[in-house]
């Protein structure tokens, strides 16, 4: 049975990436693939509590380095219990956030070093990578703003300095410009009917 296709979404706070990603589904879906939407943290019941922890408030904090060992950990649970499977079936997994975002958060926002971010990526997943990295990209001060308007108190993440998602945007635009072939960057600051329409696009070229 061929493979299926691998396909993440990534930016930065508010980019709009949990409202496109049911629009990328139907959109996948009318063409005739299979599709699992999943996501990061998270995508398998114990993967959420791991999210839990990591999104969660700590009155002691959290280490940086507990940080980049729960969020590979996650990820391992969620690789072999849903993407692998799903992919050898033939499936396309859609997931809102992978590795990427560890380049651009823990690396980027928290400034620990790529190369140990490389050695997990390596030991965690071997050689899979995703086949298409679709970056919704927009100004931070724009999806901060967008994120305040939810009920939700701020997560964890959410409570950190503009600076901190400035370097996140800066590591998620370098990681799209050091791979084209696999990234694809849509400007999410547009009106969401246009983001829609770009992505259709960029998804109807790429074809799979
Ligand atoms: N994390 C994750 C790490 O640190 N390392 C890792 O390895 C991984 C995988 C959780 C956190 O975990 C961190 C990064 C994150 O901080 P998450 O659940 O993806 O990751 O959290 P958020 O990025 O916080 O997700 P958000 O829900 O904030 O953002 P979305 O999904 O990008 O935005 P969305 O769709 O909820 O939209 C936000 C608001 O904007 C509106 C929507 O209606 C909504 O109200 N909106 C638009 N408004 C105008 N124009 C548009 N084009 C719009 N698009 C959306």
């Amino acid at each position: 049975m061929t493979r299926g296709r691998f396909i993440t979404v990534e930016g930065g706070e508010g980019a709009g990436k949990s409202t496109c990603l049911e629009f990328i589904r139907s959109h996948l879906e009318a063409s005739g693939r299979r599709v699992v939407v999943t996501r990061e943290p998270g995508g398998t019941p114990l993967a959420e509590r791991i999210r839990d922890l990591l999104l969660g408030h700590h009155t002691d904090g959290m280490a940086d380095d507990c940080e980049l060992l729960l969020v590979f950990a996650a990820r391992a649970d969620h690789l072999s219990r849903v993407i692998r499977p799903a992919l050898a079936r033939g499936e396309w997994v859609l997931s809102d956030r992978f590795t990427d975002a560890t380049y651009a958060y823990q690396g980027g926002g928290r400034g620990l070093d790529m190369e140990r971010i490389a050695a997990l990526e390596r030991l965690v997943q071997g050689d899979l990578r995703p086949d298409l990295t679709l970056l919704l990209d927009l100004p931070v001060t724009t999806g901060l703003a967008r994120a305040a308007g939810r009920a939700e108190a701020p997560d964890r993440f959410e409570s950190e300095a503009a600076a901190f998602f400035e370097r996140v945007r800066s590591t998620y635009r370098e990681r799209a410009a050091s791979e084209p072939q696999r990234f694809r960057v849509v400007d999410a600051g547009q009106p969401l009917e246009e983001v829609t329409a770009s992505l259709a696009e960029v998804l109807d070229a790429w074809g799979g």
